[in-house]
């Protein structure tokens, strides 16, 4: 692991909260992250959690604690305690879903905007770029008004194909990347 890496153990667990609107393959890249290979999911009613050891990419060795948060209409309130002051942010987006862009722009603008989650960094990935109607990522990221987060907070957006993995672990490098230098900052500022 490169020295700008070293700064978290590998027994240290990072807390990762992945959201986003029902059926955009926010469980689907759970399990494909912690077994290497595709399962079938069902709706996701509350929520699941595992503990993943990522085993690829420069995060390669890190642990995650990973909250999936249902996202279906009326379970989408259990968001706001489940993000909060969590390291990292996951918003999975459906790219062939276009019809619900617009909602998935309000939701993932919401969450952004808790007080708790203010400057938590945030993965979103455009997930299901296997399909032929995907839109490219430069539309998703204008269509979700990345650039209007608040001003703190920083993102990167992935293609994504959670069946067979594509785009994951470059993903959740950027994500841990990400982690890292809000963590530098902070002791900076605490240090000042
Ligand atoms: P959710 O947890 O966000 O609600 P799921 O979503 O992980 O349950 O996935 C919803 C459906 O999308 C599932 O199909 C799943 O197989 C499919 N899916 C997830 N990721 C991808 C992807 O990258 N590409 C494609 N083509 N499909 C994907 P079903 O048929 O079980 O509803
Ligand atoms: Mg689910």
């Amino acid at each position: 692991m490169g020295s700008s890496f070293s700064n978290i153990s590998a027994f240290q667990s990072l807390h990762i909260v992945m959201v986003g609107l029902d059926s955009a393959g926010k469980t689907t890249v759970l399990y494909r992250l912690k077994f290497n290979e595709f399962v079938n999911t069902v709706p996701t009613i509350g929520f699941n959690t595992e503990k993943i050891r990522l085993s690829s990419g420069t995060a390669k060795g890190i642990s995650c604690h990973f909250w999936d948060v249902g996202g279906q209409e009326k379970l989408r309130p259990l968001w706001k305690s489940y993000s909060r002051c969590t390291d990292g942010i996951i918003y999975v987006v459906d790219s062939v879903d276009v019809d619900r862009l617009e909602e998935a722009k309000t939701e993932l603008h919401k969450v952004t905007k808790f007080a708790e989650n203010q400057g938590t960094p945030l993965l979103v990935i455009a997930n299901k770029q296997d399909l032929p109607s995907s839109l490219a990522v430069a539309d998703i990221e204008k269509q979700l008004a990345l650039q209007e987060l608040t001003p703190n907070t920083t993102y990167h957006i992935q293609p994504a194909c959670a069946i067979i993995g594509e785009g994951l672990h470059e993903g959740m490098d950027k994500l841990y990347e990400m982690i890292l230098t809000r963590r530098k900052s902070l002791k900076q500022k605490k240090k000042r």
